[in-house]
């Protein structure tokens, strides 16, 4: 009779352990499936993602203009707009410039917003406006843009 009870206790310890298995199993497995598709989807918005440095000039002593086109097929927030990072300066010195400060910084305008909904959509440009605190002298410069996901785009013109 005790060798029964003890039978029972031991195939119940076995049923809760193996319970316990299964939903660590379980966890683990919805864990893999949820950083899988997380991973898929920044791999498709990557794949998708493209811009292209159009044209920069130093539109004052203190000040470049830089037009971006979206050459891919993302359709850019404006919040995803102001994760962009801007670098600009000497070819061999760039250094990042701030969204939105006093000084090195930038601020945008989307110039073809055609579907005037304030996002930057395929085909549309943004005009970016850099204000230095230093007067642009006579030498070569670059712009360099990346995205919010990490595409980026060089371009090289002379004052
Ligand atoms: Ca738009």
């Amino acid at each position: 009779m005790s060798s029964v009870i003890t039978e029972g206790i031991l195939t119940i310890a076995m049923v809760i352990a193996a319970s316990s298995v299964a939903v660590v199993f379980v966890q683990n497995a919805y864990q893999l499936n949820y950083a899988q598709s997380i991973y898929l989807q920044n791999t498709k918005d990557i794949s998708i993602t493209s811009i292209k440095i159009v044209f920069a000039i130093n539109s004052s002593d203190n000040e470049v203009k830089v037009w971006i086109k979206n050459t891919g097929r993302y359709v850019f927030e404006q919040g995803q707009i102001k994760q962009f990072n801007i670098f600009f300066g000497p070819v061999t010195a760039p250094v990042p410039m701030f969204y939105n400060g006093s000084f090195d910084s930038w601020v945008f305008e989307i110039v073809n917003d055609y579907d005037e909904d304030g996002r930057l959509d395929p085909g549309e440009t943004l005009e970016i406006t850099i204000t230095l605190n230093y007067t642009v002298l006579e030498g070569d410069y670059l712009v360099m843009a990346n995205t919010h996901n990490g595409v980026d785009d060089k371009f090289f013109f002379s004052v």
